[in-house]
């Protein structure tokens, strides 16, 4: 799949009645889910995308439609990068969306000790880059942008749960405290400048399009390679930790909820439920039968410098404000991951099994 540059314009101040969306970190779990659930709405949607040496499309290559086909083809790709502000003004320029999604950021918080200024300059500094390229854009267009900013439950940290919008933040990692700075630039560019711009503070979200280093598909992509053959054993740091686990597809409908009430305001985004990734091994090795005992090593290298330790999120303002409630349980997303994580392995073993790949390499 090919980035290309062509635009249909239609947007506020425009003569079309087609909303445009522009969403950062379009390839990512959430960017994939937001953009089905924006086409399906209607919205013309415009993903950018970073340079990679590979393809890093995979999520989203079942709603590309080849730009040849104009009529067809409502989900459009550019090149851009949230550390180069001059590439994010010159999309706004040309797109004029409606409303903007910033959901790119180096999302890893292990990760994220590791590479600390990479992580701020993306997640913190990047955000600011892409506030100030929408608000210039206003100022210079007249026209009105809608703007969302994907925070994140890391923020709370180690602040005790519930947590809620009024819950103080205790940042436990380089990660979580960009997240924090890109919170507070929104705040105040709406404070200052009147911007429509919106935090979702949102909890842990899980979908079989997770990546496979977030610990619930670790788990499910390991226990499906270990049912049907492929390895035995599993190595994990922490498994006390407690997370309020979601389903990605039902927490983009709140990203898009809040762009569509009168104010803009931040919300908490949450099932309101927690639980050990203990827990999380335990139903999703008892689904298929086995024990996860017999298969998982505990390994230091995965603990974190700070850890952060319990997170169960209060959404009655979501809930009372925005009407919206998740659709899937603990239960049943565990129970999708391991489902699609199952019939994978079992695709890899027909290739192993035929000697097309090495039973320890992952396609
Ligand atoms: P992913 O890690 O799956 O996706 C991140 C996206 O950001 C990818 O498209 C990635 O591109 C892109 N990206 C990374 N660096 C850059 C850059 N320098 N310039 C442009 N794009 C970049 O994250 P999720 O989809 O899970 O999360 C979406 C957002 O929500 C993130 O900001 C995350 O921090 C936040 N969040 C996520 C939660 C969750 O539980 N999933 C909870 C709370 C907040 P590429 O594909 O090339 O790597
Ligand atoms: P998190 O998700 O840090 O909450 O950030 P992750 O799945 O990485 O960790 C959850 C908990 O599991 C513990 N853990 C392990 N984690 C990983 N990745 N690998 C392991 O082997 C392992 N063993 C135990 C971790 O210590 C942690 O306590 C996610 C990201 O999507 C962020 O971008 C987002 O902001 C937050 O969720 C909300």
């Amino acid at each position: 799949m090919a980035s290309q540059d062509n635009v249909s314009r239609s947007s506020n101040g425009d003569s079309h009645t087609m909303k445009i969306a522009l969403v950062t970190g379009i390839t990512g779990q959430d960017g994939s889910y937001l953009t089905e659930f924006l086409l399906e709405k209607g919205y013309e949607v415009h993903g950018l995308i970073r340079r990679s040496s590979n393809f890093n499309t995979q999520r989203i290559n079942h709603i590309y439609v080849d730009p040849h086909n104009v009529n067809k083809a409502r989900m459009k790709l550019h090149y851009a990068d949230l550390s180069d502000a001059s590439s994010l003004r010159r999309w706004l320029d040309v797109i004029k969306p409606d409303e903007v999604y910033n959901l790119a950021a180096q999302s890893h918080v292990a990760v994220s000790f590791e590479i600390p200024d990479y992580t701020a300059d993306v997640v913190a500094t990047g955000a600011l880059r892409l506030l100030e390229a929408v608000r210039s854009h206003i100022v210079d267009t007249g026209r009105t942008i809608k703007y969302y900013q994907a925070g994140s439950s890391e923020m709370f940290g180690s602040t005790p749960p519930p947590q809620s919008e009024t819950t103080p933040f205790h940042p436990r990692s380089p990660y979580a405290a960009s997240k924090c700075a890109a919170h507070w630039y929104t705040v105040n560019y709406r404070e200052a400048y009147g911007l429509y711009a919106c935090n979702g503070i949102l909890f842990n979200h899980e979908s079989p399009r997770r990546g496979e280093n977030f610990v619930t598909r670790k788990i499910t992509r390991a226990l499906g390679r270990i049912k049907v053959g492929l390895q035995t054993k599993l190595f994990l740091g922490n498994i006390q930790a407690s997370r309020d686990w979601g389903f990605a597809g039902d927490y983009v409908e709140a990203m898009w909820l809040m762009l569509q009430q009168e104010k803009p305001d931040d919300y908490v985004v949450a099932t309101e439920e927690s639980h050990t990734v203990e827990e999380f091994l335990e139903v999703s090795f008892g689904y298929v039968g086995l024990n996860w005992k017999d298969h998982v090593e505990i390994d230091k290298r995965y603990f974190r410098p700070t850890e952060v330790d319990n997170l169960k999120g209060d959404a009655s303002k979501a809930k009372e404000i925005l009407g919206w409630k998740p659709k899937v349980g603990f239960e049943k997303l565990v129970k999708m991951m391991v489902d699609e994580d199952l019939e994978m392995a079992k695709r890899e073993k027909v290739l192993v099994d035929a000697g097309y790949m090495d039973a320890k390499q992952q396609p």
